[in-house]
């Protein structure tokens, strides 16, 4: 009966929906874990069987979850790279498996024949926005203190390097202290108190810039432990937009944040089927948000929570 071929026709491979493995860097900020979630939920709506790895921010568990998706035969590979250099190899693995890779919010510096797309912001524009806020608030004229992300990641170099870019227009605008807090609250938190140290007490500090909202998030706890008042004496600029700096916005704690979208899973698994379909795929999909000021950031928080 057609009921009988119907079920065999539908359970077997070629009808079946596809496999992906996805590797994902860990779930060191909020933002990871939202954009986690949202590509989880994505291939769950698609009817998508996705594989998950978390890598713990290990770059070699990363390798391995590569390697063993390929071992398992998937037909696509989603990596969030940690980091941007030592991916050749395992990418060429994929490529002889014929198995096409998505670059999910980051970038490597592989050839980019290796990978079928990059998903990501332009950090180097994220970066130019917050500068350029940054001079606009302050007329040019602040001493800068930078809390970078992960070491190594292109969101970190790209961030940096966007944001040097934009207030070397500004004679009076300087970064005296720049360090990795790893893109974590903790990490921020404890590199802000150095700063502040080392500053003795932090009235020569007039922002800080920080390539995530959660270490500006442990930032702010640091500025206030210090007796200074956050988004005041020290202004707090960063990037996400996770429902947290829309707290600390709407309680005169942040000055600015720059929304990055995690909702990443729907072009990725859209490249894929294009792929697969013969079309021709760009090397690059991006899609940068706005910045975000105060003003609606009790509203951003009601609708983000
Ligand atoms: C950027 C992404 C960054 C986020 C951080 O696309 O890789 O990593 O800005 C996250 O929150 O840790």
């Amino acid at each position: 009966p057609l009921a009988t071929l119907t079920a065999i026709l539908m359970s077997s491979p070629s009808f079946a929906e596809p496999t992906y493995g996805f590797s994902q860097i860990g779930s060191e900020s909020g933002w990871r874990t939202s954009e986690t979630n949202s590509i989880k939920a994505e291939a769950e709506r698609r009817g998508i069987d996705l594989k998950f790895s978390d890598a713990q921010q290990k770059q070699e568990n990363q390798i391995k979850a590569v390697r063993s998706f390929i071992a398992q035969g998937v037909d696509g590979i989603l990596l969030a790279p940690v980091v941007e250099s030592g991916w050749d190899q395992v990418l060429r693995e994929a490529d002889r498996a014929d198995i096409p890779v998505v670059l999910i919010d980051r970038g490597v510096d592989a050839d980019p024949s290796l990978y079928l797309t990059k998903v990501a912001s332009d950090f180097k524009e994220e970066g130019a926005l917050a500068g350029s806020w940054l001079a606009a608030e302050t007329n040019g004229n602040c001493d800068i203190v930078e809390l970078q992300g992960t070491v190594g990641s292109s969101a970190a170099i790209d961030r940096k390097s966007g944001f040097d870019a934009l207030i070397g227009n500004f004679p009076n605008m300087k970064i005296i202290r720049s360090q990795s807090g790893d893109f974590t609250r903790a990490g921020g938190k404890e590199v802000m108190e150095s700063f502040l140290k080392a500053e003795g007490g932090g009235d020569s500090i007039c922002a800080v810039f920080a390539h995530n909202d959660d270490m500006a998030l442990g930032a702010i706890q640091a500025i206030k432990e210090a007796q200074l008042d956050p988004a005041d004496d020290i202004l707090v600029v960063s990037i996400d937009a996770v429902p947290d700096i829309f707290k600390a916005m709407a309680d005169g704690d942040a000055n600015a944040t720059i929304e990055l979208n995690p909702h990443l899973g729907g072009p990725a698994f859209d490249a894929i089927a294009a792929h697969n379909d013969g079309e021709d795929v760009p090397k690059w999909i991006k899609a940068n948000g706005p910045l975000y000021l105060p003003d609606t950031a009790a509203a951003e928080y009601e609708a983000r929570k």
